[in-house]
């Protein structure tokens, strides 16, 4: 089975908290950070029992992951096995459609950033605190990068993304992990997601100290709010029987495949659903197709849920015929930067002001990165054809994708948002989603941290 005291939490259950810090840095001196890393810093990281359970967790808890320039700046040649992690995001940068790469925020560009920490706790306070003992033991072994500052949103907007749409929902269950497999939850092994586990395709020839660890995917990911929100009011569609605002806010509903309250457009086709929404048993129970209804094609009818939606680009459910598709990621993002101003809401348009920047801080996992992320971002969320074999190409995913080579803001068709006329395009002028980069990295099993890494 899988060994939970060596496995870093935020993989498989995510440290869910309301602020998370991600710390990134450099190794100055490797000597000194190889002892305090084995001598004091692996006490501190939270291990997958210790989240287990709330009387087990520390006030702050602790990851730690490492690039491949981190590797390498400590002595480590084993090869990985995973080309994106060897290369490093900046490298992949046009390969993920990031509108070059003038959007990315320095610290990410090239591949200066040797390890990240992530320091998750209920308070700001408490992060600081931990973030300075960090310092502290490490002294002048490392220096900042760059840093992200995550939290939750504030009163009932928390657990929803900048956009406003219930995150975290749908996620994959493991293999020999995951006590109560929930209704229309994707079953993965544990190998999909962790290296050298049953599963993982190259768990023969994984350094054996590698165990249990997974490829951290992180990404800056702004948000363009009040662009977004002009966009979904000025395309309110005009179904019969919905209010304007209903109208409106179907809209946007259609874009991601879930309402904001988090509830699945494919069972509440119409209008938002609460009750849906708050019952696990049932917001994650459907595939898209509705053999159950008469005439139903499945290959042309997007009335209740667009093939180019979100949620469905970046998980086709029954469009592929099987969960078993080796694409699967576990996701363990937070939300970043300040609620939208009066001053923007009312210029319709996100300020200039770097201190307003907001987004998503995006963190994948996954045991091989060519067949989680950038699978899912390049060869689906990107590909204006997937999903193939339907009546009509749906088009780029409206939240996350990008025409490939192509200048900011040029425009996304997509079609079958409007549940009346499937085949109409709308051209998406606005990037909602903007890139600022990110890196690749990889999360140790916590014995390597004074095994391999600190030798
Ligand atoms: Fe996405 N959003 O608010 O629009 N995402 N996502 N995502 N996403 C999901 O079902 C969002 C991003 C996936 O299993 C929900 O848990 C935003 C990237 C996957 O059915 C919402 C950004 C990638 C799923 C959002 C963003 C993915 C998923 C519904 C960037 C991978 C699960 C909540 C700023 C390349 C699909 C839920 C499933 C769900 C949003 C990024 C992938 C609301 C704003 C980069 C696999």
């Amino acid at each position: 089975g899988l060994n939970l005291n060596d496995i870093q939490g935020d993989i498989l259950i995510g440290m869910k908290k309301k602020k998370e810090l991600f710390f990134f840095f450099s190794i100055d001196d490797a000597a000194t950070f190889k002892s305090k890393l084995s001598s004091d810093i692996k006490s501190l990281i939270t291990n997958t029992n210790q989240l287990l359970s709330v009387s087990t967790q520390p006030i702050t808890a602790v990851n730690i992951a490492f690039s491949q320039a981190g590797l390498t700046a400590l002595g480590v040649s084993d090869n990985l096995g995973d080309n994106g992690f060897k290369n490093g995001q900046f490298a992949d940068a046009a390969n993920l459609g990031d509108a070059g790469t003038t959007n990315w925020v320095s610290g990410f560009a090239g591949t200066k950033i040797h390890g990240v920490f992530l320091l998750a706790s209920d308070t700001v306070d408490n992060v600081d605190n931990e973030l300075a003992n960090l310092q502290n033991i490490l002294g002048s072994s490392i220096s900042e990068i760059h840093r992200v500052a995550g939290a939750a949103r504030p009163g009932n907007q928390e657990g929803h993304e900048h956009f406003g749409f219930m995150d975290g929902i749908s996620q994959p269950a493991v293999q020999g992990f995951t006590q109560n497999v929930l209704n229309g939850q994707a079953t993965v092994a544990p190998g999909e997601l962790l290296v050298g586990e049953t599963g993982d395709s190259l768990q023969s020839s994984r350094p054996s100290w590698t165990t249990g660890g997974s490829f951290l995917v992180f990404r800056q990911l702004q948000q363009m709010v009040p662009e977004f929100n002009k966009y979904v009011a000025n395309h309110a569609l005009s179904v019969p029987g919905l209010t304007a605002q209903e109208n409106e806010d179907l809209f946007g509903a259609r874009l991601i495949g879930r309402w904001k309250s988090g509830a699945p457009i494919d069972l509440a086709p119409l209008r938002d659903d609460v009750d849906l929404a708050n019952d696990n048993t049932r917001n994650n129970n459907f595939t898209f197709n509705h053999p159950e209804v008469p005439g139903f094609v499945f290959a042309s009818n997007q009335t209740d849920c667009p093939f180019s939606a979100h949620i469905r680009k970046t998980r086709p459910r029954a469009d592929l015929g099987s969960e078993n598709t080796g694409h699967h990621i576990m996701r363990a993002g937070i939300p970043y930067g300040p609620e939208v101003t009066d001053a923007e809401a009312s210029a319709q348009q996100s300020s200039t002001d770097p201190t307003l920047e907001r987004g998503l801080a995006f963190v994948a996992y996954q045991s091989n990165i060519a067949n989680g992320f950038e699978f899912m971002q390049e060869a689906w969320v990107n590909n204006a054809n997937f999903i193939f074999g339907k009546s009509t190409p749906p088009g780029v995913d409206p939240i996350i994708g990008r025409v490939a080579g192509s200048a900011a803001e040029t425009p996304r068709d997509i079609s079958g948002t409007d549940p009346l006329t499937p085949t109409k395009k709308f051209s998406l002028d606005v990037e909602f989603v903007v890139s600022r980069g990110g890196e690749y990295f990889f999360s140790p099993p916590i014995s390597a941290l004074s095994g391999v890494l600190s030798a």
